[in-house]
C-alpha cells in the first residue's frame, strides 16, 4: 500500500527492517542500465531469494543489455518493455535512478510504495522512503550498507554483484569517487568471496567484436575542439548496423574519448532516427571536474553526476554538438 506519510529520508537500518517484512517486491533500475544498476538488481534479487521474499526485476526500454554484465545472476530474467502491474502489497525498490523520468515508470507508481536508493546528487527524492547518498561511490555501496544493517548473509554471489557496481562506477578504482571507503568495501567483498580477477575478465576482457567495431566507428567520427579541451563523437543507426552492434555495445565507449590527453569534457552522441523522428541521446563526462556536466544536462532535461551525466534531445547530432560546444566554451 502506498505510504500515507509524506516522503522522507530513510536510514539503512529502517530500509533493512522494512525489506525483511515485505510481502512482495519489484526491483527497478534505469533505462540503458550500467554495471551499477545491474549489480544492484542482481544483488537485490539474489538477496530477496535468500530471504524468501517474492521478487521480480524490471528495466524500462527494450534495447539489449550490455553483454559484459549478463554473467550476473538474475539479470537475464529481468522483465523489459512495459511495466508490470503492481499489486497493492508490492513495494517498488528503485536503484540508481536519478529521477522517476529516467526510470520511465510512472504507470505502476500510483499504487505501490516506493523506496528510492541512489547516489546521484540531483535525485529529487521521489520515493516514499529515500536513501540517497551522493558520497557513496556506487548505489551498490548503499545496498551493501542495507544488507549489513539487516545482518543479511553476504555470500560470494551477492558480493560479486555488489562489487561489479563498485568497480565499474569508480572506473576500476581510479575516478574521483574512489574513496578509502570504496577500497574498504572492496576488501570486505573480496573476503566474502569475490574473485577479483575473474570479474575483471568477465567485465573488461570479454568484449564482443561488434563492440570494438562500434568503437572504430566512434573513433572515425572523433573531433577534438576548443583547443583540445572538448572531445566529441557520434554514432548513427548506420554505424550500429555496419558494426553489427546493438545498443548495449555502446556502454563505456565514451571512456576512450575522455582519456585523450588534454581533454576536459567528452561527449558521445547517439542519433536514432525511426519513422522520421530524430532522437539524440547524449553522454557527457568531465575529466578534471572543472565543468559540472550534470548542470549542463539539467539545461536539457537530463541529469546525472558532476562528472558523468546525460540527456536526450529531439534535435539532430549537429545541432546538439553545436549547443554543447557553445556551453563548454562559455563554462571553461
Ligand atoms: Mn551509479
Amino acid at each position: 500500500m502506498r505510504a500515507a506519510e509524506s516522503p522522507r529520508t530513510g536510514t539503512v537500518a529502517e530500509i533493512a527492517g522494512r525489506l525483511r517484512r515485505e510481502v512482495r517486491v519489484l526491483a527497478v533500475s534505469h533505462e540503458a542500465p550500467d554495471g551499477d544498476a545491474l549489480g544492484c538488481l542482481s544483488a537485490f534479487l539474489l538477496m530477496c531469494g535468500r530471504l524468501g521474499i517474492p521478487c521480480e526485476g524490471y528495466i524500462p526500454g527494450e534495447s539489449a543489455l550490455p553483454p559484459e554484465y549478463l554473467f550476473l545472476p538474475q539479470v537475464k530474467d529481468v522483465r523489459r518493455g512495459t511495466a508490470p502491474s503492481v499489486e497493492p502489497e508490492t513495494t517498488v525498490y528503485f536503484f540508481d535512478c536519478a529521477s522517476l523520468l529516467r526510470s520511465n515508470s510512472h504507470e505502476f507508481l500510483a499504487e505501490a510504495a516506493r523506496i528510492n536508493i541512489d547516489h546521484h546528487a540531483d535525485n529529487p527524492g521521489f520515493g516514499d522512503f529515500n536513501l540517497v547518498d551522493p558520497a557513496a561511490p556506487s548505489t551498490t555501496a548503499i545496498l551493501y550498507e542495507v544488507f549489513k544493517a539487516g545482518g543479511f548473509p553476504l555470500d560470494a554471489e551477492v558480493a560479486t554483484a555488489l562489487y561489479v557496481g563498485l568497480v565499474t562506477d569508480t572506473g576500476r578504482f581510479q575516478y574521483a569517487n574512489t574513496t578509502p571507503y570504496a577500497h574498504h568495501m572492496a576488501a570486505a567483498l573480496q573476503e566474502a568471496g569475490v574473485d577479483v580477477s575473474w570479474v575483471y575478465r568477465q567485465v573488461y576482457e570479454s568484449t564482443p567484436l561488434p563492440k570494438l567495431m562500434l568503437l572504430e566507428r566512434a573513433l572515425s567520427h572523433l573531433e577534438v575542439r576548443l583547443g583540445g579541451a572538448l572531445a566529441v563523437s557520434w554514432l548513427s543507426n548506420e554505424d550500429f548496423v555496419k558494426a553489427g552492434a546493438d545498443e548495449g555495445h555502446a556502454e563505456g565507449l565514451i571512456d576512450t574519448l575522455r582519456r585523450i590527453h588534454g581533454v576536459r569534457v567528452a561527449a558521445l552522441l547517439r542519433e536514432k532516427v525511426s519513422e522520421g523522428r530524430i532522437q539524440t541521446k547524449v553522454s557527457l563526462r568531465s575529466t578534471d571536474g572543472s565543468l559540472n556536466v550534470a548542470e549542463l544536462a539539467h539545461k536539457r532535461g537530463g541529469g546525472g553526476h558532476a562528472r558523468a551525466a546525460g540527456f536526450t534531445s529531439d534535435e539532430g547530432v549537429s545541432a546538439v554538438l553545436a549547443w554543447i560546444e557553445r556551453e563548454v566554451e562559455t563554462a571553461l
